[in-house]
């Protein structure tokens, strides 16, 4: 009888324990995402925020033809730091997280006030260099 009722038991006490687990996962899931979301945007930001830096470099006009390379090539960073957190904020991925649902209010607001500010800071760069660009442009 022992062996019987250890053979019904413990697949159901196993089967329950992997469901409570998959339910935590799941819980647990949105908060990754997010995070990782918020990796991807730290990441845009300095990469942005680096670009500024070799434009910045290459408008000191000292380095011959190089400055040209280190100002297209720091544009491009900052353009595509933009972008990647405008596409983390409004993209497919959080279209999807918002459509599950399951993730903490909270987190989700200040995540999207974090990105709103990354984007300020890098519209506060790309302001200061747009006329020093424009001036290496005319040249
Ligand atoms: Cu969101």
């Amino acid at each position: 009888m022992k062996t019987v009722t250890a053979a019904l038991v413990f697949p159901i006490v196993f089967i329950l324990s992997v469901n409570a687990q998959a339910e935590q996962m799941e819980k647990g899931q949105p908060l990754h995402e997010m995070h990782a979301m918020m990796r991807l945007m730290d990441s845009a930001l300095c990469q942005a925020l680096e670009g500024a830096n070799l434009q910045m470099f290459g408008q000191m006009g000292e380095s011959g033809e190089t400055d040209k390379d280190l100002i297209e090539r720091g544009s491009d960073m900052v353009k595509d730091g933009k972008a990647t957190i405008l596409k983390t904020l409004a993209g497919s991925d959080m279209k999807v997280l918002h459509k599950e649902g399951g993730f903490n209010e909270k987190v989700m607001r200040d995540l999207h006030a974090l990105g709103d500010r990354m984007i300020h800071v890098i519209e506060e760069v790309e302001k200061l260099h747009s006329e020093a660009l424009k001036q290496v442009n005319m040249k």
